[in-house]
């Protein structure tokens, strides 16, 4: 296996036996061959959309089979089996509606007549010849650049993923996401995979608007809410992942059972949604950020239900307390695939849940565009009086590497005259502490999810709008932590608005090589963090 789409990636090279995130070889070359089918499927799509065939089918799998392959989200090779089928019959019967249509069909070899081998093994040969080193002729930095755009285009069709199940899509994400992976099988130079990669970033925008569509239209503008951390005595169901409908469903069919739920992780902020909030028994969050959770999910003592990444291999202790739903899944772990979550309620209901009431401080969560927005005249007041000297944005993934402590530090020691605008589980560095308010305004303020980037360009468009410049001239400074896939498909809109100057950790991409890196940094002024001193001094003077 060959695998170094994420930041913990074995010695900041690339995992070549097994993933540090657990990941098999075995998976590993399924996922190599997910991808290599998918980009087959591609090719016929964007043929079909020249002579009029669009499939939505042929789109909402794509969509699904690409987040399927994203760091933490899916482990269980039979699932992958059962896609690289799924998508070879799709591919097929979209060729045949290609060729009637008078399309172009005739291609021959690779993806695009590849055909699922028989068992399990010889699956995994042929996912070993399709892997990100099976040319090894390729030129470095059309390798590096390429990559970028796949996990650039896989980070786009998780959060069009989320949109599409809250009912929300635009063709053009689609199109834009078979037309990068059509394009990574073709023979493109660098002018045009940079353009490639910077468009991605565009559609990704355009996901991630589609997905606050869906949130906020069904579940309403988040509001400022304070969230226990501590617990009610009874059963208890811990909710971790992204999904706001999955958790919404839950909360329906877990009403009057005398059951609490609690989130986890990236749920921190649907705590904030009126129309998830407006259950009595959505009572508090519960534990940190992905990277922690074999110990507190350990801990806890009711079901535990995964919506989507990241999911670490079970402990043995709670592996029968754990389910999956949507695209997530782990060999050995139930999985949910019709929105029913009898089994979760079972479950919850046999296990002890909180002996008594546990005291624990709040946070406070629900600072997303509307509300942010709804203080506009506030905070530029506080601007241009000087009680506001800067914002920072501190923001991304959480993991377990030990330089990530510099996202802690880095809050603790900005000043008392600045804002921290803050989403994502990178926020569990620093959630719990206690920083004060400036003129009412809360000096730390949660956006939401990584999914709610949308959220925080949305606020800073509107401050470089009320002050009459660009987003790179406002008293705005970006530090942020990546991990995995989504944040990549982030950063990429961020560049693709021309917002320079981004502070980037704990460590660069191994993906992205020295050229590549070079590019980055001339055209937008990238850089690696140093140590929080250093930054705040290079950014405050
Ligand atoms: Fe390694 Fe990350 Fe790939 Fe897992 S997803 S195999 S940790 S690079
Ligand atoms: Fe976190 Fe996985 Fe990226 Fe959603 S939960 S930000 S790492």
């Amino acid at each position: 296996m060959f695998c170094y789409q994420c930041e913990q990636t074995s010695k900041g090279q690339g995992c070549d036996q097994v993933g540090v995130c657990g990941k098999t070889s075995d998976v590993a070359a399924l996922q190599d061959l997910l991808l290599h089918a998918v980009k087959g499927l591609s090719l016929y799509a964007v043929e079909g959309r020249k002579v009029g065939i669009n499939d939505e089918q042929v789109n909402q799998f794509t969509c699904k089979a690409v987040f399927s392959t994203l760091t933490n989200v899916n482990f269980d090779p039979d699932r992958f089996v059962g896609l690289i089928r799924e998508c070879v019959a799709i591919r097929n019967a979209l060729k045949e509606k290609v060729k009637n249509a008078g399309g172009k069909t005739d291609f021959s070899g690779g993806p695009a007549v590849f055909v699922p081998a028989d068992t399990l093994r010889a699956l995994v040969e042929q996912g070993e010849r399709n892997g990100i080193k099976s040319d090894p002729g390729i030129n470095p930095d059309i390798l590096s650049l390429k990559e970028l755009l796949t996990y650039g285009v896989k980070g786009t069709a998780a959060y069009a993923d989320h949109a599409l199940i809250l009912g929300q899509k635009d063709d053009a994400v689609f199109a834009f996401i078979q037309e990068a992976l059509a394009a990574t099988l073709a023979d493109p130079g660098v002018d045009e995979l940079v353009g490639l990669a910077l468009k991605c970033g565009q559609i990704n925008l355009r996901a991630m608007e589609l997905l606050d569509a869906g949130n906020t239209g069904t579940y309403g503008h988040p509001v400022p809410t304070t969230v226990p951390l501590g617990a009610k005595k009874g059963k208890a169901i811990l909710v971790s992942g992204h999904d706001l409908k999955d958790l919404g469903n839950l909360l329906k069919q877990t009403e009057g059972k005398g059951i609490h739920v609690y989130t986890h992780g990236e749920m921190l902020p649907c705590h904030g949604y009126p129309e998830l909030k407006k259950y009595a028994h959505l009572y508090g969050h519960y534990g940190t950020a992905w990277q922690n959770q074999s110990r507190e999910f350990d801990a806890f003592p009711g079901a535990i239900l995964m919506t989507t990444n990241c999911i670490q291999k079970p402990k043995k202790s709670y592996q029968d307390n754990i389910f999956t739903a949507g695209t997530v899944g782990f060999p050995g772990v139930a999985h949910i695939a019709d929105d029913n979550f009898a089994p979760v309620i079972k479950k919850a209901l046999e296990m002890p849940g909180f002996y008594e009431d546990v005291d624990g401080r709040s946070v406070m969560t629900g600072f997303a565009r509307n509300t942010v927005m709804g203080v506009a005249g506030t905070v530029i007041e506080a601007v241009k009086n000087k009680a506001i000297r800067h914002f920072f944005l501190v923001a991304g993934c959480d993991g377990a590497k030990p330089g990530r402590n510099y996202y802690t530090e880095f809050a603790e020691k900005v000043p008392q005259d600045c804002v921290i605008l803050t989403l994502a589980c990178g926020k569990f560095r620093f959630f719990d502490k206690d920083m004060g308010q400036i003129g009412g305004i809360p000096r730390l303020l949660d956006v939401g999810q990584c999914n709610d980037a949308f959220s925080a360009v949305q606020i800073a468009v509107a401050l470089a709008g009320a002050f009459n410049c660009g987003v790179n001239d406002l008293p705005l400074s970006m530090v942020l932590s990546w991990y995995e896939q989504k944040a990549v498909a982030i950063l990429l809109t961020l560049l693709s608005l021309g917002i320079k100057n981004i502070r980037l950790g704990p460590s660069l991409p191994a993906f992205v090589s020295p050229n590549v890196l070079n590019v980055l940094v001339e055209k937008f002024n990238i850089m690696p963090i140093q140590t929080p001193d250093e930054d705040l001094k290079a950014i405050l003077g």
